[in-house]
């Protein structure tokens, strides 16, 4: 599995003020900090970046291209500042992302073909975000039929099912996860992402983490491709590098319908399984899941 360290975001607090001022440092110094924790992309979120957003972007780009050999994953909604990252990237970039709507699609796809980079192909569409997994369907069907027509092979599209904060509605995250069990039947040949610490959106910070965790030994049963998320949580590292697999195996049978005695596990152990339960929408989410 490939990570996608997320932390040079303009809603962070370091680095919101530092891309407002053209700092570099504290910049430089996150980039090397992921490059060191073992990420294999960067993603660079801009944001909406409607002001100077294409300045924005290739000034990242170049600031952070000094510190790190890593690929770049663009992440703006904004056609312009995509375009200038684009070329300030010496690797084959990421696009991050396309989504469905018709002025996103006519001026986002063609980059993706006139630069030879990478696109994800967010499940996001007319009428705003899928409803079901049968939805998602159609709309990755769409969108792959529209690049393939404009010569971008499936190999360079990630679909992003699109991962919801699990205090707000539980019926999406099913909703993803039964989408990612068809996908690979639906598009053998693509690849697959999602933002992974949207899950844990809202939830108290030191409890993030296991929300994150689960939801991607949860999602490797489906054979995901890669998650944008935090570089810095040790655990998820190793648990994306393949080196955890009791734990992805005890997560696989509790999703298969297990019932493990709680009292011969491990804390670790009870904690994963406990939010498997959450996630399968088993239990219903509180900030205390962990403690019942
Ligand atoms: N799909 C795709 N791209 C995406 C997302 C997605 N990009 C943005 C987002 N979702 C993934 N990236 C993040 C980055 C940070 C956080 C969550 C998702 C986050 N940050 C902490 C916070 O806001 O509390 C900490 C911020 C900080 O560093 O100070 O939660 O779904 N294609």
């Amino acid at each position: 599995m490939i990570l996608v360290g997320e932390n040079i975001n303009i809603m962070s607090q370091t680095i919101g003020p530092a891309l407002r001022q053209k700092d570099p440092q504290p910049i430089q110094e996150l980039a090397r900090a992921e490059t060191e924790a073992g990420v294999s992309w960067l993603d660079l979120n801009i944001g909406p970046a409607r002001k100077a957003g294409d300045e924005l972007m290739s000034w990242l780009v170049n600031t952070v291209q000094e510190v790190t050999n890593l690929p770049l994953s663009l992440d703006t909604t904004n056609p312009v500042a995509m375009e200038a990252g684009l070329k300030a990237c010496q690797r084959k970039a990421l696009i991050n992302s396309v989504s469905l709507q018709p002025e996103r699609l006519e001026k986002v796809l063609p980059l993706v073909k006139q630069y030879n980079a990478s696109m994800i192909g967010l499940l996001w569409g007319v009428e705003g975000m899928p409803r079901d997994a049968n939805e998602r369907c159609l709309l990755a069907v769409d969108l792959i039929y529209k690049a393939n027509q404009l010569g971008i092979p499936n190999e360079n599209i990630w679909i992003d099912p699109i991962v919801t904060p699990v205090s707000v509605e539980i019926n999406q995250i099913t909703a993803c996860f039964e989408f990612m069990s068809m996908l690979s039947d639906i598009a053998p040949d693509c690849k697959s992402i999602v933002g992974l610490s949207n899950v844990s959106n809202g939830t108290p910070a030191h409890l993030r983490p296991y929300l994150n965790r689960t939801c991607l030994a949860m999602l490797m049963k489906y054979g995901l491709y890669s998650a944008i998320a935090d570089a810095f949580d040790p655990e998820l590292v190793k648990l994306a590098r393949g080196e955890m697999p009791q734990i992805v195996e005890l997560v696989h049978r509790v999703m298969d319908g297990e019932s493990p005695d709680l009292s011969s596990l491990s804390q670790q152990e009870r904690n994963y399984v406990k939010t498997v339960r959450v996630l399968t929408g088993q239990s219903l989410y509180s900030h205390s899941w962990l403690e019942i």
